[in-house]
């Protein structure tokens, strides 16, 4: 406890007041009960907090509401005009989902969850949520994915969509593509969603990591955030989630006020309930305030205050801090009489309490997330606690299916249902009092109908007028470039064209030097963002501190251990580079937030996010899938990469397989780079097409693998076209004056050292020659070749195209051997594209650790390992003699029965 390392050490200065107070305690408790003591003891604790005595906080509070009815604001909306809006979306939210699976069975979508968040949001769009229609960027909402159908449902009464619209909720692919996507997908509504949210968990740490970066564009003086604050809606369940809740204590640290989480908490996940033997709420409270987060519980319903005020035993309180959530979802199913035999039974006092109220009053003690005034006053206070430090978590108890009837109203399985019975939907439209709206009538010729209030109806001019002061209907994406990116002058790259000499260095030591270059920039270098999860030094970067700084909102209020450094680590509130410590998920949200401003702030930034190319794909591969269909533009930068090029750390290091897991997500460039050259060129040209105008779809980002091995840069070779080394193959040595090409060898990354030990000696030792070829992607020649290959498929009487890469290779004769520090997969991308025999080596198996010469051996992608490739592949040719094999092999020391490294 607190106490004991804190009371038992300091010297008690008038014990006869000590025990005056402990005495008066000790008689409450004997005379009136642990609930008096406990009630004064809550009052003497706010009073300290009042008088800024300053007291380790409480981690959780009574099962009530945090606003006590005296606090609540006046409400200054029209309650009933609000009800009747909130109506006519929870009707349509309903029927847009059950008309779908009518027409399409098994196309899925939720009900239940947007029934039980109704007023979450709607109260939101009434009264908080800000547009963008006044030139600004409003506020960051990350909706709960599951309730998108209440959001399009919305969108419809505000005229944005129609009926057949709505019709092709799920449905993706007709109409040319512009269906209702089923969850929040930028990629797929690219005017509509600004966040993707449905894999659970990413929404939270990417809406945290959002105000965080509003936060730096504003301390950075680059973009005024100071207007916006970010909503992020999620459900309990979701809680569970590691990225959820694994960030939080950063908000708090950060003093991210302009964030707002609100839990939609309905106590029930998919499954069943969150916590059936606990208390999620609760739960949540402790978590939430203790990493200092002000947190605003919404429990109860108005109808309950009356009770609580009656409450003099605390026998009440008591039952509500008592009864589990599995006990509560039970209560919420049963009737009147259950719920005063069971949850005001036992007690007297308590079953006292509500005998004036009939059993219908007992059902109808609503949750507080229904409460439209708590909810508004549970909003205004999170949107008033700018200033304060604190961001803000309101924990709204829900309903899971409210209003959908007792077959959905909290089951365990009402998060599957997507279907209603007719009767279920009458007795929907009886319960939100819509029979003016939706006759019998209708309901014969239509079927499931949609309804929409005429825009001369009151609700349509109040939700209208509503908006208008707001800033216009949400969601909205907008690509508005409020602050365009200039591209940077062609010297930054210049160095890197230009070789090292006889200096040995790796692509990582080029990349640091672009990135220091870019960020010198005149033009554009202020909105370079570079990123690292904690490797700085790792890569290099420790260079970057002094001259970028590290951001730090706080600055820095100490005098760091190596300030007498060169390279000392330097804060400053308007420092450039985000370190992010050791969070890839957080850093991977921060490169996202930086890498969609150019949509969500109208703001461009160029973000390089630099990792332990192990961690990223593999570690945090589902953000980058999130970044893909947020439409993310940036840099990631896979550095340490290689199985055979990182030694000395072993399995779960050594990274050969990233660029597999790369070539998974379709918008993204995966780049293998071997020279800084190369690097330089790929990211020149990726700035030129995320943020320049050049005709190419800019929606992209870029994945390029850095390397730690030093060897002499070569210069760009003179009369290279950069535009080869982006397309992903390009002729890097040809066979020498008056020798004929035998082979092919083709080299990505570090691999090229083994590539061209193995042409030298070919050449010197057997004459046979080959061109070496760098190829810096398999995934874009993989993706040209599909794309002929598939228009071939649709025009068999046309004459057919070929892929860039059957063009490249079909100039050249003899085998291709394809090598890299990667696993085999990764050239054999293109493999059935080249006409030639193909050999793949890489690094399949589990990774260890050892020198670079011992794995490069043991995973058989050394220059004795090429070689042989390429004569063995020639041999079976007939095109040398065996001899040369053998020979190759002995010299090596190859052992034939040696184990194959993939079975290790
Ligand atoms: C990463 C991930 N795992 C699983 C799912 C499948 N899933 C969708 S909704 C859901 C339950 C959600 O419960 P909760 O967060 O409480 O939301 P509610 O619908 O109750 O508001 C699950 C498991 C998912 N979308 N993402
Ligand atoms: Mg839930």
């Amino acid at each position: 406890m607190i106490f004991d390392g804190y009371v038992n050490q300091l010297p008690d200065t008038d014990a006869g007041e000590t025990q005056e107070w402990l005495d008066s305690l000790d008689a409450i408790i004997e005379v009136h009960g642990k609930t008096r003591a406990r009630y004064l003891l809550s009052r003497l604790l706010d009073r300290a907090r009042e008088a800024q005595v300053s007291f380790p906080a409480t981690v959780s509070t009574p099962y009530v509401n945090t606003i006590p009815r005296e606090s609540e604001p006046w409400f200054p909306g029209d309650e009933h005009i609000e009800r009747r809006i909130r109506r006519f979306v929870r009707w349509n939210a309903a029927m847009m989902v059950v008309r779908a699976n009518k027409s399409a069975d098994g196309i899925g979508g939720h009900l239940s969850t947007y029934a039980s968040s109704a007023s979450l949001y709607e109260i939101g769009f009434n009264h908080f949520f800000r547009g963008k229609d006044d030139g600004n960027a409003g506020d960051h909402i990350y909706f709960q994915g599951h309730a998108a159908p209440g959001i399009y449902a919305r969108a419809f009464l505000e005229g944005r969509f129609g009926e057949d619209d709505l019709d092709h909720f799920r449905r993706e692919i007709g109409r040319g593509g512009r269906g209702l996507s089923s969850y929040p997908h930028p990629r797929l509504m690219p005017d509509f969603w600004e966040f993707p949210t449905v894999s659970m968990g990413l929404g939270p740490i990417s809406a945290l990591y959002q105000a965080r970066f509003n936060r730096y564009l504003l301390n950075r003086e680059i973009d005024d955030t100071s207007q916006s604050r970010v909503w992020a809606f999620l459900g309990d369940g979701e809680t569970d989630e590691p990225e959820s809740l694994g960030a939080i204590s950063l908000a708090s640290r950060e003093k991210l006020d302009n964030l707002i989480f609100v839990v939609n908490c309905n106590l029930q996940r998919l499954d069943g309930p969150v916590r059936g033997n606990g208390k999620v709420i609760q739960e949540l409270e402790a978590t939430f305030r203790g990493a200092g987060w002000n947190v605003i519980k919404v429990i109860l319903g108005s109808k309950w205050d009356a009770l609580l005020a009656k409450d003099k035993d605390g026998v009440l309180l008591n039952k509500l801090n008592t009864t589990v959530d599995g006990q509560f979802q039970r209560y919420s199913t049963e009737d009147g009489q259950y719920i005063r035999d069971h949850f005001f039974g036992p007690d007297p006092r308590l079953r006292a309490l509500v005998s004036h109220l009939s059993d219908d009053d007992l059902v109808n003690l609503p949750r507080g997330g229904h409460d439209y005034r708590k909810l508004y006053a549970a909003y205004k206070a999170a949107t008033e606690n700018l200033g304060s430090g604190a961001p803000t978590v309101i924990l709204a108890k829900t309903i899971k299916g409210w209003t959908l009837g007792p077959g959905f109203e909290a089951r365990n399985s009402t998060h599957q249902i997507k279907k209603m019975t007719k009767e279920q939907m009458l007795d929907l439209r009886d319960r939100l009092h819509l029979h003016d709206e939706i006759s019998d009538d209708l309901i014969e010729r239509e079927g499931f109908p949609y309804v929409r209030p005429g825009e001369d109806s009151i609700e349509y001019q109040y939700m209208m007028e509503r908006r208008r002061a707001l800033g216009g209907s949400i969601p909205k994406r907008q690509v508005r470039p409020r602050r365009p990116l200039a591209q940077p002058a062609d010297k930054v790259f210049a160095e890197l064209r230009s070789g090292s000499g006889e200096m040995a260095v790796s692509t990582t030591m080029g990349f640091t030097r672009l990135l220091r270059n870019l960020c010198r920039d005149e033009q554009m270098g202020r909105q370079v963002v570079p990123i690292v999860p904690d490797e700085g030094r790792t890569f290099g970067m420790d260079a970057l501190f002094p001259e970028l700084k590290i951001y730090a909102s706080q600055g820095q209020k100490y005098e760091p251990v190596d300030h007498d450094l060169l390279l000392s680590y330097a804060e400053s509130s308007s420092g450039q580079m985000l370190e992010e410590g050791i969070t890839e998920a957080g850093s991977l949200a921060s490169w996202i937030a930086a890498a969609t401003s150019y949509a969500t702030r109208g703001t461009a930034m160029v973000p390089f996010y630099t990792f332990y190319s192990m961690f990223g794909f593999q570690r945090v591969g589902d953000l980058i899938w999130q970044a893909a269909d947020a439409r993310a533009r940036g840099f990631l930068m896979g550095a340490t990469a290689g199985r055979t090029t990182l030694l000395g750390e072993g399995l779960q290091h050594q990274d050969g397989h990233s660029l597999v897991l790369a070539a998974t997500v379709p918008p993204c460039q995966a780049y293998d780079p071997a020279f800084a050259y190369e690097v330089a060129s790929i990211v020149q040209a990726g700035i030129e097409r995320m943020y320049g105008d050049n005709g190419q779809d800019p929606d992209v980002f870029y994945y390029l693998t850095l390397y730690n091995e030093n060897y002499p840069m070569p210069a760009m070779p003179a009369g290279l076209d950069p535009a080869h080394i982006v397309r992903g193959l390009y002729r890097w040595a040809d066979v020498a004056d008056g020798t004929e090409q035998k082979a092919t060898v083709l080299f990505s990354g570090s691999a090229h050292g083994a590539a061209r030990a193995a042409a030298a000696e070919l050449a010197d030792r057997y004459g046979i020659h080959v061109d070496l070829w760098s190829a810096t992607s398999y995934k874009v020649l993989r993706e040209d070749a599909l794309a002929a290959e598939r228009w071939n498929r649709l025009h068999p009487s046309q004459p057919a195209q070929v892929p860039l890469v059957t063009q490249l290779l079909g100039e050249g004769r003899g085998p291709v051997v394809a090598v890299s520090d990667f696993m085999k997969l990764v050239p054999e991308q293109v493999a059935r594209f080249v006409p030639r025999p193909f050999v793949p080596l890489g690094t399949d198996g589990m990774g260890r650790s050892d020198t670079r010469e011992a794995l490069r051996r043991h995973f058989e992608v050394d220059a004795g390992h090429v070689a042989l490739a390429v004569a063995g592949a020639l041999a079976a040719q007939g095109t040398i003699d065996a001899g040369v094999v053998a020979d190759i092999m002995a010299r090596h020391g190859i052992d034939a029965d040696s184990v194959d490294p993939f079975t290790l």
